[in-house]
């Protein structure tokens, strides 16, 4: 067969290749180790020089050309796929995943979000504030005095920086300084909740270093023990699901309030376990009161024009309550298998017509 006849046909070969597959067996057949081209061009070698001199220049164009052919076609084919593959493969990315949601939400997260929203449907707001406090504001506005416990060195993390007032800066004790801060820039009437973590300097089977705490506060003219009474048990009533919930408060004593209370709700037995709800038994679950003028005049307000409550509670021990929890280390373990036992599906968003309970 003549090189021109070799080319016409491979030229027709590499034309009728329908996939990249019949294409590469063209170009073993040609090409390969023992390819017709390739024994073309060994044969080379065995003939007289004369006759290599007019075949060398034939045959190595012919190669030159098949390979550039197969090339071509190759590139069509690939191309002709990829608009195939973009014309039929389609990504709804409005579908939602195949895969199972991974991640959970923590039990404290929970909570916060449930607290929020009950408070958001009785017209509080959420106020925050820095977490690294200086002494004025966590302490001094709150009437607290320079000799309260609360101030000692093994009760509070204080910072080597010093803040404006020369007294070093401390870890929030509480979250009151949210409020301090609130009153200070905000003209009554006031409602807000400040949610948060806060630090005290104790560790043990029921205390953390760092935990949650949500204090409310509401300024504004004739707030009297009544609406604080009311606020709170509508706010229990609405957390535990239950319309048993009875409160009970018990004079008490805070440097920032004057009088102070604080509240107890009622448990009862349910399948073995203490639930809230009922009167069998008492148990604290919040501290409150009017707060004190003193905190009222320190902010730059009037106490003759301008009074109110405030309360405050641990978050941690309020999940622990509602879920059934009893260690609240194993609260900051970071252990997956405990988030996945305790944690909620991000989607249960608590809403008061859905329910805040998840
Ligand atoms: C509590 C108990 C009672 C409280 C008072 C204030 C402020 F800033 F208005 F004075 N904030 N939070 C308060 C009162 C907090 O927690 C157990």
């Amino acid at each position: 067969m003549s090189v021109q006849q070799l080319q016409a046909r491979f030229d027709q070969e590499i034309a009728a290749a329908a996939d990249l597959a019949a294409l590469d067996g063209v170009r073993v057949a040609a090409l390969g180790k023992s390819g017709e081209i390739t024994q073309l061009l060994k044969s080379l070698g065995k003939m007289d020089a004369d006759t290599r001199t007019a075949e060398a220049p034939k045959i190595h164009s012919l190669r030159e050309a098949v390979t550039d052919a197969i090339a071509a076609k190759k590139a069509a084919l690939e191309g002709a796929e990829l608009e195939r593959r973009l014309a039929t493969e389609r990504l709804d990315l409005s579908l939602p995943s195949a895969e199972a949601p991974r991640g959970s939400i923590h039990p404290v997260s929970q909570v916060m979000d449930e607290l929020t929203e009950i408070f958001a449907d009785l017209g509080f707001s959420v106020a925050e504030g820095p977490e690294i406090e200086d002494d004025w504001h966590n302490f001094s506005a709150l009437n607290i005095p320079e000799t309260h416990p609360a101030r000692a060195m093994q009760d509070t993390f204080y910072m080597d920086e010093k803040g404006e007032d020369g007294a070093p800066m401390v870890l929030r004790t509480h979250t009151s300084p949210v409020q301090i801060r609130t009153m200070q820039k905000k003209q009554p009437p006031i409602r807000i909740i400040a949610p948060g973590r806060v630090y005290r300097s104790d560790s043990d089977a029921t205390h953390t270093p760092m935990f949650h705490q949500i204090e409310g506060l509401v300024i504004d003219k004739a707030i009297t023990l009544g609406h604080l009474k009311w606020t709170l048990e509508t706010f229990l009533k609405a957390f535990f699901e239950r319309d048993d919930v009875v409160l009970r408060m018990r004079p008490s004593y805070f440097p920032f309030t004057e009088p102070s209370a604080e509240v107890d709700v009622g448990w009862s037995m349910e399948k073995g376990r203490r639930v809230v709800g009922g009167s069998e038994g008492w148990m604290e679950v919040l501290g409150s009161g009017m707060v004190h003028p003193k905190v009222i005049a320190a902010c730059g307000l009037d106490p003759d024009e301008w009074q109110g409550f405030a309360f405050g509670t641990g978050v941690d021990r309020l999940a622990m309550l509602k879920y059934g929890m009893d260690d609240l280390r194993a609260f900051f373990d970071g252990d997956l298998r405990w988030m996945k036992h305790y944690g909620f599906r991000f989607l249960d968003v608590p809403t008061l017509s859905g329910g805040v309970g998840a």
